[in-house]
């Protein structure tokens, strides 16, 4: 089983990640979850905080010589804004005042501050921070690690910001992904991608703020991760929490779920065909997933992000510590984030399908895990080439 648990708070010291379950063997530098962590710092339409962010980090334990040991692995991440806040969000002593009494619509302040019976939504607010993503970032690139060495990769592109919306067959391919991060939006049609900075721009101008869709593409995915017969090994309703938990996060769809869901039978599904001794489809509706497993080859999810709850221009709340009506507390923010979004979404579907690798073809070793998939590849041969699509690289 793979697991990770992060903790951390945004303005606190550190974020800290601890992955448990990688196999013995797997390339893992910390420049490569740096890189990962630059990615997730990208994007039109952020605050200053990410100007300030570094996301300085350090492999704490179960790397040895650039390859994992099989031991959990610890990465730390420290938040650059740590010296400015160390009063305000100190582990120790008495608090230094300027409580926040007035939660914002739409985030967590209010059901946290009930739940918790605390007086001061900073309490809440820190650990529901987007911040946190960071974290699940690191998280993630040790699964890409993984991933990479079972030839998937993962790809994501922001579809849609505001009303603008990307032509929807420009699918970035792996060989893609340097172009998506240098589109400031990380979208690859350049005239919704215009359209999606100025809506940005103009939210921003009016202290506004916009959400929008992502979409995640796995390339080179086996044929059978996940399984019909229990809810909670679906892989596509794996992929759905994952994806789900990402703060802002209110929709998820599987291939062209919401759709096809208005189409006929006839028009909604992908059929198969038998071309070169290979089973293969045409079309990829389903998103790669037929009866919570996966079908072989790419696989496709979107998630739907909301725009931020924290404006400028405040929303209408009640301020709880006097009863009155007031308008809701302001923080520093982005206009929108959606396309560092984007970056974490490839990160919670690539530790979903490390998951679902392991739990398939198992091992110890990296060495263990890749004999386990080629003697699966080898069954399959026998079936009609059931691996659909050749390996990502
Ligand atoms: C966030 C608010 C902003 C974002 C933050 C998420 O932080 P701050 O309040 O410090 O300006 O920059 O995102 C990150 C720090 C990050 O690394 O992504 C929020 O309220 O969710």
């Amino acid at each position: 089983m793979l697991r990770y648990l992060t903790a951390g708070e945004s303005h606190g010291p550190a974020l800290t990640v601890i992955a448990e379950g990688l196999p013995a063997g797997i390339p893992v530098s910390s420049k490569a979850i740096g890189d990962e962590l630059a990615r997730r710092r990208l994007g039109f339409g952020r605050g200053p905080r990410m100007k300030i962010e570094r996301d300085e980090l350090e492999l704490l334990g179960g790397v040895r010589f650039g390859r994992t040991l099989g031991s959990p692995v610890s990465v730390l991440i420290r938040n650059s804004e740590w010296a400015k806040w160390e009063r305000v969000m100190s582990p120790e002593g008495a608090p230094a005042g300027n409580v926040l009494t007035e939660p914002r619509p739409g985030h967590a302040d209010l059901a946290g501050v009930l739940k918790y019976d605390f007086t001061d939504a900073r309490n809440v607010l820190e650990r529901a921070s987007a911040r946190e993503t960071a974290a699940r970032t690191a998280a993630g690139a040790l699964a890409k690690a993984l991933l990479e060495e079972v030839g998937i990769r993962i790809v994501s592109h922001v579809v849609a910001i505001g009303t603008a919306r990307a032509d929807p067959t420009r699918r970035p391919a792996p060989g893609d992904l340097d172009a998506v991060d240098a589109s400031p939006v990380r979208c690859l049609d350049p005239e919704a991608a215009e359209e999606m900075a100025r809506q940005i721009e103009a939210a921003q101008a009016e202290g506004d703020s916009l959400g929008g869709v992502f979409e995640v593409i796995a390339y080179g995915v086996p044929v059978g991760l996940g399984s019909h017969v229990h809810y909670d090994r679906k892989i596509d309703a794996r992929l759905a929490q994952h994806l789900m938990s990402i703060q802002a996060i209110k929709g998820v769809e599987v291939g062209d779920g919401f759709t096809i869901a208005a189409l006929r039978g006839t028009q909604a599904h992908d059929e198969i065909f038998l071309e070169g001794g290979e089973l293969r489809r045409h079309s990829d509706r389903a998103g790669g997933t037929e009866g919570g497993m996966t079908i072989g080859g790419t696989l496709r999810v979107r998630a739907a992000m909301k725009p931020l709850a924290t404006l400028k221009r405040p929303l209408r709340t009640v301020d709880l510590a006097t009863g009155e009506p007031a308008a809701a507390f302001r923080e520093r923010t982005d206009a929108c984030s959606v396309p560092a979004a984007a970056v974490v979404g490839e990160a919670a579907v690539a530790w979903v399908l490390a998951d679902a690798v392991l739990e398939k073809f198992g091992g110890d070793t990296l060495g263990d895990l890749q004999a386990a998939l080629a003697a699966y590849d080898a069954r399959l041969q026998g079936r009609l080439g059931a691996r659909t699509q050749p390996p990502a690289r």
